[in-house]
């Protein structure tokens, strides 16, 4: 019983990823913007719910968790202290909801740029990834 308790505990390693990043996407920003926006899906494979609990990137002073919320007619977004994972489910950032937001960034992010980021979770541990930045696709290409 004492070799499978081993084998369990090696499994549950923070080397192998209990959570995988997927998707990530950074928007393309206008000249002189000071702010960007970071979406991605969050996959936790674990059996136990994670948090995300601190973000960081070389590119912006800091980075913030945000939210996007309803204020009568107008879509104010907020700051959040992180996100819950649930056990063996995921977490979405879209455009119009939860998003990361790049604040101070050091220069605009251009189409093909790629920003490291950090994620931090409160079990996970740090996950590094690569948002490559892309623009906002699939609309207003009409007049
Ligand atoms: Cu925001």
């Amino acid at each position: 019983m004492r070799y499978l308790v081993l084998a369990l505990a090696l499994v549950a390693s923070p080397a192998l990823a209990q959570v995988e990043i997927e998707k990530p996407w950074a928007r393309a920003t206008a000249p002189g913007a000071k702010v960007a926006a970071g979406y991605m899906a969050i996959r936790n494979k674990a059996a136990s719910a994670d948090r995300l609990v601190g973000v960081a990137s070389a590119a912006a002073a800091r980075v913030e968790t945000h939210v996007t919320v309803r204020d009568g007619d107008i879509m104010r977004m907020r700051e959040v202290k992180g996100y819950d994972i649930p056990a063996g489910g995921s977490f979405e950032l879209k455009p119009g909801g939860p998003h990361l937001m790049f604040v101070d960034i050091k220069q605009p992010f251009r189409e093909g740029d790629r920003i490291p980021v950090t994620l931090k979770f409160e079990k996970a541990g740090e996950v590094r990834v690569d948002f490559p930045v892309a623009r906002l696709t699939g609309q207003r290409h009409g007049h």
